[in-house]
């Protein structure tokens, strides 16, 4: 029995389905999930020492890669001044700085310890701002787990949302309108119907959590227009694309301005650290300067800090995001060729650093179309890439993520196991 066999069955005795994130279990494509002992570069090696190379990153920190000297050095050296402080620290007005100074918009960012509580204080902070209580979100992006957030779409396309997750209370729900992605006139219609009631619009910027879902043109600016016609705040929760699709994010490769943006993943470098910030006018009702409550004990944490610190030093080099952006459309274009190569429906779609594989003849653009690819041949192929030695995204369902330490070695290995596995019918 495999190592990973073995701690999986261990795990499940303490911690519920032996995970601490439900999307690590494996259940969505079977089997037991591996149990990684270390990274390097592009590379995780597992319980039982067998490497891959990763498209995981940790959902998308590790955008230099595992275990990159520099910030492995920050770290130490941050951990050997103190791991906590609970008070203010010059590093986190150095990352504040490094922040407002890289994403546009951001006039003022306060830090927390993941991208759940960056979108909830965010939501809280629009609540308070604007004095209302109706919030939009889009059917098939995902936002953390706060209750205001944990809503499908109602019954009718207009109908306030329902729980869509047992513990979530009908009255929080009630608050959520969920619409189709790039559906502009779903967005004008629900202007239209409620516009003055509504606090917020939190949208990813490109949808990264039912697979990659690009921005239709015009879908982004439709949304900032309406926004700032009924006064509500437009929330762009870039804590997947922040960093990850552009130095500058999601704002800067579409050149919309958001008035309150979520940060997360890559700004922590691997260690935990989530941001909200946007506008002066609306940052200053939050504690202890204005009316809206947020607070966290490790918020802006020293060694956290740290590692974030170093990885947004590296990704501000000289064609950073233009090696990233080759890297994923390089694997996009190579698994396209090989799927059509053997007759294969396939497509596949690549964000700067961040990409989607799917088994569909093009990539989708809703969530209606995402539940339209062909699942079980994904999970086929994924297990028979990791057979190749190719760890993706255990879940059809999922973004992938290249990082600079994959080089054109990394890529042309999962092309050519892409294409073995094609060949041979399994994916
Ligand atoms: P965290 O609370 O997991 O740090 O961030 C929540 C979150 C918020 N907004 C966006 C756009 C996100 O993608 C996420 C988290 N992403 C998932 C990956 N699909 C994290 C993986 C997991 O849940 O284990």
């Amino acid at each position: 029995m495999r190592q990973s066999q073995k701690l999986f069955r261990r795990a499940q005795l303490t911690i519920p389905a032996g995970v601490n994130s439900p999307v690590r279990a494996f259940r969505a494509v079977g089997g037991t999930p591996l149990f990684i002992r270390r990274g390097r570069g592009a590379q995780v090696w597992d319980a039982d020492g067998r490497a891959y190379i990763d498209y995981v990153g940790s959902w998308g920190p590790l955008i230099v890669g595992h275990g990159h000297p520099d910030v492995i050095k920050a770290v130490q050296q941050a951990a050997e001044r103190g791991l906590s402080f609970g008070a203010p620290t010059e590093q986190e007005i150095e990352i504040a700085e490094v922040l407002c100074r890289l994403v546009p918009s951001l006039d003022q960012v306060r830090l927390v310890s993941s991208g759940t509580e960056a979108t909830m204080s965010a939501i809280r902070l629009a609540r308070g701002f604007t004095g209302r209580d109706t919030i939009i979100k889009f059917e098939g992006c995902y936002h953390g787990h706060a209750d205001a957030l944990l809503v499908k779409a109602g019954s009718g396309a207009l109908t306030f949302g329902q729980p869509s997750s047992a513990g979530v209370p009908a009255e929080t729900a009630a608050h959520t309108l969920v619409l189709e992605y790039n559906n502009e006139t779903a967005l004008e219609h629900a202007f239209e119907q409620g516009g003055a009631g509504i606090a917020a619009v939190i949208v990813e910027p490109v949808a990264g959590n039912m697979n990659l879902v690009a921005p239709r043109p015009g879908f982004l600016e439709r949304l900032r227009q309406l926004c700032t016609q009924h006064g509500a705040v437009l929330i762009f929760d870039e804590v997947m694309t922040g960093f990850r699709v552009a130095l500058g994010g999601a704002q800067a490769l579409y050149g919309i301005r958001a008035d309150l943006v979520t940060l997360g993943k890559v700004i922590g470098g691997g260690l935990p650290v989530g941001a909200f910030g946007g506008r002066r006018d609306i940052m200053q009702a939050i504690a202890p300067l204005g009316a809206v409550y947020q607070a966290g004990t490790l918020s802006g944490n020293p060694v956290a800090v740290a590692a974030g610190l170093a990885t947004l030093k590296l990704v501000q080099a000289p064609g950073f995001y233009d090696r990233l952006a080759a890297s994923a459309r390089i694997l996009c274009e190579g698994l396209t060729r090989s799927a059509q190569a053997h007759g294969v429906p396939f497509s596949a779609a690549s964000v700067g650093g961040m990409f989607g594989i799917y088994f569909r003849e093009t990539p989708p653009v809703n969530f209606t179309e995402v539940m339209q690819c062909d699942k079980e041949r994904f999970n086929h192929f994924f297990h028979a890439m990791l057979a190749e030695g190719i760890y993706l995204a255990p879940s059809a369902y999922e973004a992938g993520f290249v990082s600079s330490a994959h080089g054109a070695a990394e890529i042309e290995r999962t092309i050519g196991a892409a294409d073995k596995v094609f060949s041979s019918g399994t994916g």
